[in-house]
């Protein structure tokens, strides 16, 4: 039996630098040889991606926080247990463009819903499945705004007021500094290159205390 994968997520808010970064975590592990998974909520199977056009597609109709948060573990449920869990057992590194915290971030800090409704649904759809590292990117709001406001249309969430980004963005801070084991902060204000540098240096320390 393969030995179990290890699980990253890659989190941060509008325009911080996911996409750019996660490109630098997949030349990592195809330099090294590691078997891995890329993917990302909501999303990452033909019928997460369906429910994440309900999720990120702007409507006429509000969509109820509440259905908004079920809608995103209705996602996670699909992913976890057709992408997720089987990369995984597999052997698999699974890099997930967000996952649970970002829930914690945008339907509990900006949608403002009881941490503990989401710690509720968290046990339920995910029973023991954390992530083993969560790379958490971080700028000062005008600068991920203002990189996001460059890419033209904007989604339902983009459409938020700068409040909205700024309870975001605090929620993911906290939950970095009450889990430091998990959690490590990277400062995307900077060059791609220093940035690219310490994550590469995270992997090969998350590889090491496999
Ligand atoms: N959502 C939710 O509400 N609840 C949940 O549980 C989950 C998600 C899982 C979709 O996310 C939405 O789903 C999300 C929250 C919600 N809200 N929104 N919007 P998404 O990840 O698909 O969307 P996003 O946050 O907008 O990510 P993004 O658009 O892909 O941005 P990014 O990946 O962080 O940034 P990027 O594309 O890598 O970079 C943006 C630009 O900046 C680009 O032109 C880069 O070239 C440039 N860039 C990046 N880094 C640098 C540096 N260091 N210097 C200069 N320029 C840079």
């Amino acid at each position: 039996m393969s030995k179990r994968g290890l699980f990253i997520t890659v989190e941060g808010g509008e325009g911080v630098g996911k996409s750019t970064n996660i490109a630098v975590v997949e030349s990592w592990l195809q330099e090294q040889g590691i078997a891995y998974r890329r993917t990302r909520e909501p999303g990452g199977t033909p019928l997460a991606e369906e429910i994440r056009q309900l999720l990120l597609a702007p409507r006429d109709e509000a969509m109820a926080p509440m259905a908004e948060l079920l809608l995103v573990f209705a996602a996670r449920a699909q992913h976890i247990a057709a992408v997720i869990e089987p990369a995984l057992a597999a052997g698999q590194w699974v890099i997930c463009d967000r996952f649970t915290d970002a829930t914690y971030a945008y339907q509990g800090g900006g949608r403002e819903l009881p941490q503990a409704w989401i710690a509720r649904l968290e046990d339920l759809v995910q029973r023991s499945l954390h992530p083993d590292l969560t790379l958490l990117l971080d700028a000062p709001l005008e600068v991920g705004l203002s990189r996001a406001g460059e890419r033209g249309e904007l989604d339902r969430f983009e459409q938020e007021q700068r409040v909205f980004f700024e309870r975001v963005r605090n929620c993911y801070l906290e939950r970095a500094a009450a889990e430091p084991d998990r959690f490590r902060l990277v400062d995307t204000n900077r060059p791609l290159e220093l940035i690219a540098d310490d994550i590469r240096a995270l992997l090969s320390a998350a590889r090491t205390g496999q």
